[in-house]
């Protein structure tokens, strides 16, 4: 097994990015349950963000979501985040909210909607210079809920013109990801329901333009370590958007569900060299905090990717190689399940300490009284909720 000490280096350069919808308050379709201290604006989720950042050394960035976290000066926000230490990352456009897109966004029948929503996400590509974020990540709810309701191949070929006319506006340091979604909020057909479609459609694009794999947009039994291999190999993988799920797009704690998962994928991510920086993998989460604390459950979650990012750095690669190679197929299952067992905990507690982090984490955040101090202070205004 190796040592602790060799797989330091790369844990040191791990960045997951914040969801900034992640601080303010969600739920599921029937509640959404308010808590106190509960963001009122872009820049108190920022403050939030960067507190998990400041405790675990593991989250310098926050994902944006327009126009939820609309604003009047995007380089002063900019310069707020910087202030807080950290930086605005990815920006994901909406076209799911409004009336007119009822039928679709760029892929509905009507030229005047498609123009509304192209024109929405150049709006995004400004926000993006002026905040300096390198992704425009693009999650479409397009889709149907009946057979015949609409033709499916013209709603793909009108997609892939809409995504070229973005893509043309595309700064040459940017990118254009795609994320799929097998479905939900449509239930007959979605118009990027996988990742070979996501794939197909960027491909077509360019290299700047890649795939988004969120965890909880699969079929129940999916392998997703197979995808995140494979869309690895073909250089498209762009970004994660972390979380867990037992049913469906549950948006759970990332590792909580199905923490030997988490692992299988870093694994995956380990063996492509998507943990290099030069990949330009993005590591973010994408969820939802409706019965837990929120700035404690953003801390959990990142711990959780470190945690499962180191053991599957542990992983003996040597041994794997040739018990693989010899056909030794439950002698390279054990090395890959002694990885997945070796405890790491108390090893990145020592290593935090010794680089001036909180070794718990969880316990610095409960006792820095930043939770009664937003409580306190937080008061009045509207609390930011997750689609308002
Ligand atoms: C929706 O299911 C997707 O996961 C998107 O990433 C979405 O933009 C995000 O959940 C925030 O709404
Ligand atoms: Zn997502
Ligand atoms: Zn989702």
């Amino acid at each position: 097994m190796t040592a602790f000490d060799d797989i330091a280096p790369q844990l040191a350069t791990q960045a997951i990015e914040l969801p900034s919808w992640a601080f303010g308050n969600s739920g599921t379709r029937f509640k959404v349950f308010p808590t106190p201290g509960t963001p009122r604006t872009v820049e108190e989720k920022i403050a939030d963000a960067a507190m998990v950042h400041r405790l675990t050394g593991l989250a310098p960035s926050v994902a944006l979501h327009i126009p939820w976290d609309r604003v009047d000066d995007y380089a002063g926000l900019a310069r707020y985040a910087a202030d807080q230490g950290v930086a605005i990352g990815t920006i994901n456009s909406n076209t799911f909210q409004d009336d007119v897109y009822k039928f679709g966004s760029l892929t509905h029948t009507d030229p005047a909607v498609r123009r509304k929503a192209i024109e929405h996400h150049l709006e995004c590509l400004e926000v993006m210079d002026a905040t300096g974020s390198r992704d425009l990540k693009i999650w479409l709810a397009d889709g149907t809920n009946y057979a015949g309701q609409q033709d499916m191949r013209g709603r793909q070929d009108r997609l892939a013109e809409s995504l070229a006319e973005i893509y043309a506006q595309v700064g040459a340091e940017q990118r254009l990801v795609l994320e799929y979604k097998f479905f939900e909020p449509a239930f007959y057909h979605t118009d990027v329901p996988d990742w070979g479609t996501a794939y197909a459609q960027v491909a077509a694009l360019g290299e700047r333009a890649v795939v988004c794999l969120d965890t909880g947009h699969h079929a129940p039994g999916t392998n997703i370590e197979f995808i995140v291999m494979q869309l690895l190999r073909l250089g498209k993988l762009g970004s994660f958007d972390f979380n867990s799920r037992n049913y469906a797009d549950d948006d759970l704690i990332v590792g909580a569900a199905d923490p030997f998962q988490l692992f299988r994928i870093m694994v995956e991510v380990v063996r492509g060299w998507g943990l290099d920086p030069a990949s330009g993998v993005a590591f973010m989460l994408d969820q939802c905090h409706n019965v837990e604390e929120k700035i404690p459950g953003q801390i959990r979650s990142v711990l959780n990717v470190q945690e499962m990012t180191a053991r599957a750095l542990l992983l003996d690669r040597a041994s794997l190689t040739a018990a693989q190679e010899a056909g030794d197929v439950l002698g390279a299952h054990q090395i890959l399940m002694d990885a997945f067992y070796t405890d790491v905990r108390p090893a990145l507690a020592a290593w935090r300490e010794s680089r001036g982090l909180p070794a718990n984490p969880m316990a610095a955040f409960a006792d820095s009284g930043y939770q009664q101090r937003i409580n306190a202070e937080r008061v009045g205004g509207t609390q930011a909720s997750w689609a308002s």
